[in-house]
């Protein structure tokens, strides 16, 4: 067989801790870069001879190219099948489902998720194992040591596979089946909610918009919402995947999804708005004038899950990640069923959906998921709103009423200050944490310390332990402020402020966010002395 053993050097390779390697789209092209995080991926989940892997990516730039890389090593180092998306395309959440579904040894996501792409802009692999999810910390451990002391990758001498056309073709030994990267992930859906019930919806008049931000949902979108579920025809927006994502950042926020926004806070607003990432596997909501941060959104998911089949039984228990509000804390606690804090992140949560701990986990960052999958899913949210709207027949706006008027309303947002130098980031994290031991019970600003510490998780299902997850301050009057650096930027440091205010008072409930959390971030900015120490008066990104 036509085969090459590359001689290599170790590469820059992904922190430890992290899923995933993100990196300028420059730095994947340079010579022998992809092919040695490949190569350390497939050593460092203990060769993939004789097995299955799944492949698809985002369809940003240079995914073609990055695919049939991957193709030609998987080749080369024995792979028995590799199981690719019709032009390279899949998302997150589908290729979670396709390895679980085929019993794969696990999958490849070419991704930068949210990050912009493009020539100048960001690319992204990240591998998932057996269980559909995130590799666990152990093994993104073995990778990243395997990045460091590479010295040789294989890989096919030549030839491509024609990755457009459905079916089996052979790639030198290896079997490349292309498969509808759509159909078996719709089939999913159907299983999990009353797509009558929905349908009857749309017929009846309901009104919506669903973004996917030239990502790649658009395909999952259309085939979903307009083929099978009878939303008219446009419903889905921005709905074909192109290398730079229109020139945006494929965040479905209400900064990078203005255009959205504009429509549901405007004089023609539908009834039912939401948007998706890069990669599918986020989620943004929105109703009638009326957005809904996600962690609220995890909070109704939660409360009004049992109104979809997949969930009428109740669930199990909830997780969140430590930075998401603690809004659903309140929800779990009336249910009676357990809420698990973990670090931020997927794969924390699929040990616990593994051990059938719980059925919902959310993040602050507008992922949502469920026991279907093992990683967050964007339109797998907006189906479960959908289906509880259909099902409820009130509007996003009452069924938020709803949940504050009984759980109280927790007032969120997360400030990010973005392409910090790293050495200023690090040192105000170091000065807040050596501050810790002596907070609780002082004062910053108008508020009291209750609590301040560096959150540390022990993974109650693995026994593995993380720390260092980022510092968090609870204050007596119900607000709590977070803070971390991000692990997913591809510039600088980038430090995200999450800044929650709890509201049981019934003439509190509608107030504007930054009105119920300035205090909070008087005394955030205060104990962080995040001005004097970086240099940044405000925030790049509110959400
Ligand atoms: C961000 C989010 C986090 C999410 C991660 C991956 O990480 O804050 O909640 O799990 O992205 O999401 P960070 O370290 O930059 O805060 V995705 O959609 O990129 O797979
Ligand atoms: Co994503």
């Amino acid at each position: 067989m036509p085969m090459q053993t590359v001689r290599t050097d170790p590469i820059e390779g992904q922190k430890p801790g992290t899923s995933g390697l993100r990196k300028k789209t420059a730095v994947f092209k340079r010579p022998h870069f992809l092919e040695n995080y490949v190569q350390s991926i497939f050593d460092g989940i203990g060769g993939v001879g004789g097995r299955t892997l799944v492949v698809g990516g985002d369809g940003r730039y240079f995914n073609d190219d990055a695919i049939q890389i991957i193709l030609r090593m998987a080749a080369a180092n024995g792979a028995a099948r590799c199981i690719v998306g019709r032009g390279g395309i899949m998302s997150t959440p589908a290729v979670s489902h396709l390895i679980r579904l085929r019993q794969a040894h696990g999958g490849l996501i070419l991704s930068a998720s949210h990050n912009p792409g493009g020539p100048e802009a960001d690319f992204g692999l990240k591998y998932n194992g057996p269980n559909g999810g995130p590799a666990t910390e152990a093994v993104t451990d073995k990778i990243y040591q395997r990045t460091q002391q590479i010295t040789i990758y294989r890989i096919t001498a030549s030839g491509g596979v024609d990755i457009d056309t459905l079916g089996l073709h052979d790639h030198q030994g290896m079997e490349v089946e292309i498969v509808d990267p759509v159909a078996d992930y719709v089939a999913l859906m159907e299983r999990l909610f009353d797509f009558d019930k929905i349908a009857a919806l749309f017929a009846g008049g309901f009104t919506m918009r669903f973004d996917a931000m030239h990502a790649v949902t658009g395909p999952y979108a259309r085939a979903i919402l307009e083929e099978r579920l009878g939303a008219a025809e446009g419903t889905v927006v921005n709905g074909v995947p192109s290398a730079d994502f229109g020139g945006g950042h494929p965040d479905p926020n209400p900064i990078w999804a203005k255009g959205l926004m504009d429509v549901m806070y405007g004089a023609e607003a539908l009834d039912f708005g939401a948007a998706s990432d890069g990669d599918g596997d986020r989620n943004m909501i929105v109703g009638k004038g009326c957005y809904v941060t996600p962690s609220d959104s995890l909070a109704l998911l939660t409360a009004k899950a049992h109104l979809a089949p997949a969930y009428k039984g109740g669930l199990a228990g909830v997780a969140r990640s430590m930075p998401t509000s603690r809004a659903v804390d309140h929800v779990a606690e009336k249910l009676g069923i357990g809420c698990f804090e973990t670090p931020t992140g997927w794969k924390f949560f699929g040990n616990l959906l593994d051990a059938g701990k719980v059925t919902l986990c959310g993040e602050e960052s507008a992922g949502t998921g469920s026991d279907h999958v093992r990683e967050k899913d964007g339109l797998w949210a907006v189906l479960l709103w959908l289906n509880i709207l259909a099902e409820s027949q009130k509007s996003v706006a009452d069924l938020l009423a709803d949940l504050w008027a009984e759980h109280g309303r927790c007032y969120y947002s997360r400030h990010d200050y973005e392409d910090v130098e790293a050495e200023k980031a690090y040192a105000m994290m170091d000065g807040l944490r050596a501050k810790l031991p002596s907070l609780a019970g002082s004062e910053a600003g108008k508020l009291s310390v209750e609590m301040a510490d560096e959150f540390a998780y022990h993974d109650p299902v693995d026994g593995s332990h993380s720390a260092g997850q980022g510092i968090r301050v609870a204050f007596t009057n119900g607000a709590r402020a977070v803070f971390r650096l991000s692990g997913t930027g591809t510039e600088g440091a980038t430090i995200r402020l999450y800044l929650e205010q709890m509201e049981t008072d019934p003439d509190k409930l509608a107030m504007q966010p930054e009105e119920a959390l300035a205090d909070i971030r008087e005394a955030a900015m205060q104990l962080s002395d995040l001005t004097a120490m970086t240099g940044r008066e405000a925030p790049d990104v509110i959400t």
